[in-house]
């Protein structure tokens, strides 16, 4: 190989169509603040949290100060930031670790969104600045053992108590933070349909257990939670929304956020798996020198770059206003899927040294597998689609 057949790499490789040139100058503060806490406060850590299965409670009131928590919520606290901005802010923390979008997700997308949309005035006052600033931790729990991706099917159930209060007993599985949460949003059926309520975590019949054994998002808690004789007083319940619809409209926000997030991992595999293969070499010349490993990484980046254009389009909808809870699911599905495969490329390149910890692709892989079956699984999100196209139901 001679000095002509090699060019300068270019800076930002996965960015072919210049996508920092759609964000303002906000926007980019917003990116490169987030960068900035993920490559001080992560990034060093993340392999030992992940071995050990850590999540780091420490840095919850870190992410509050910088304004990371209910992040596109206006008012009580909240950072009252852009739907953009706030993508934009869960596709860096998933370049860290997915585990950590996670906790972004579930407490500001989904806890902190279920009070803000349907909470009472004393409610919103009450818990959405302290969550805001970290000091609160809120789960939200919807998914049952036996309740999944049809969550109108829950046993769990709320019965009215003979002073005006409520009686709460059932199951949940798989809600994040509930172990470590000061406040859970409880879904449960009534004798009026669907209500969500506010759970103290303390009150006597409320048990969360964590979910042991995972191979994926082991940085973060998943847990399951039991509820026996849970007694609420009757301003528990939130007062704005009976039925799945309250539920659905939490889940959109943090699918709008997994959309971006899930971009996330795929750059950090993509850089990851790049800068090993400019690195590493074989027969005599470093692995970029070869064309299917070219081949792996244009494929990589133009994923990458649909994505997030994907993401922005998405994102910018909804600040507008108009976006329509199907053009999520274009976003969940195909960029969830797009990264997982992106990620076990990457893995790929950097051969058996892909395994360990030291190399984030499968990590980011793995943890992918939660993120693609969360908030609406592949299959879901298809069936949403599909009706969109068709005009069929096909989920029964
Ligand atoms: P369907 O009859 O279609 O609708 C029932 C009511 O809900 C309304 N609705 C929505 N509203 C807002 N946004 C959406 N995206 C909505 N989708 C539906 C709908 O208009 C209707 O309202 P109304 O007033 O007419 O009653 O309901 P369906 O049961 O037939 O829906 C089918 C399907 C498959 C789309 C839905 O069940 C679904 O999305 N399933 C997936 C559930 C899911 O994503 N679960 C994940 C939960 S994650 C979790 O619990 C743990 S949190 C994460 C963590 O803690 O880490």
């Amino acid at each position: 190989m001679t000095d002509a057949d090699t060019t300068t790499p270019t800076a930002d490789p996965s960015d072919l169509l210049d996508f920092a040139g759609l964000l303002s100058a906000e926007e980019l503060e917003i990116r490169e603040r987030a960068r900035t806490f993920v490559d001080a406060r992560i990034r060093p850590n993340i392999a030992d949290w992940y071995e050990n299965a850590i999540f780091p409670t420490e840095i919850v009131k870190e992410m509050g100060e910088l304004g990371l928590l209910g992040m596109h919520l206006n008012g009580y606290g909240c950072p009252g930031r852009s739907a953009v901005e706030y993508g934009i802010a869960a596709l860096e923390l998933e370049a860290g670790d997915s585990g950590l979008r996670t906790f972004v997700s579930v407490q500001g997308s989904l806890a902190m969104s279920a009070i803000h949309k349907f909470g009472s005035e004393e409610q919103k006052n009450r818990y959405l600045p302290g969550m805001a600033a970290g000091e609160i931790i809120g789960c939200f729990g919807l998914t049952e053992p036996t309740a999944g991706s049809d969550p109108g099917s829950m046993a769990t159930s709320a019965t009215r108590s003979t002073d005006g209060g409520w009686v709460l007993n059932g199951a949940k599985r798989w809600i994040g933070l509930a172990s470590i949460a000061d406040i859970a949003v409880i879904w449960a059926a009534t004798d009026e349909g669907i209500r969500g309520f506010l759970v103290p975590t303390d009150t006597p019949g409320f048990t969360a257990t964590p979910i042991e054994q995972k191979l994926s998002m082991r940085a973060s808690i998943q847990c399951d939670i039991a509820l026996e004789d849970v007694e609420l007083p009757a301003e528990a319940v939130l007062p704005d929304v009976t039925g799945l619809k309250g539920p659905f409209s939490c889940l959109n926000e943090a699918r709008y956020g997994i959309m971006w997030g899930a971009m996330g991992a795929a750059r950090d595999s993509f850089e990851a798996a790049l800068d090993y293969a400019q690195n590493r070499l074989q027969f005599d010349k470093p692995l970029t020198a070869y064309q299917i490993t070219q081949q792996k990484l244009v494929d990589m980046a133009l994923e990458i770059q649909k994505g997030t254009l994907l993401a922005i389009q998405t994102g910018r909808l909804k600040d507008a206003g108009t976006l329509d809870p199907v053009q999520i699911s274009v976003g969940k599905l195909n960029n969830c899927r797009e990264a997982i495969a992106i990620c076990r490329e990457a893995r790929t390149m950097l051969g058996g040294n892909g395994i360990t910890l030291e190399h984030s692709p499968l990590r980011h892989a793995n943890n992918l597998e939660s993120v693609r079956t969360y908030e609406g699984t592949d299959e879901v999100h298809t069936l949403i689609l599909g009706r969109h196209i068709t005009g069929q139901q096909a989920f029964r």
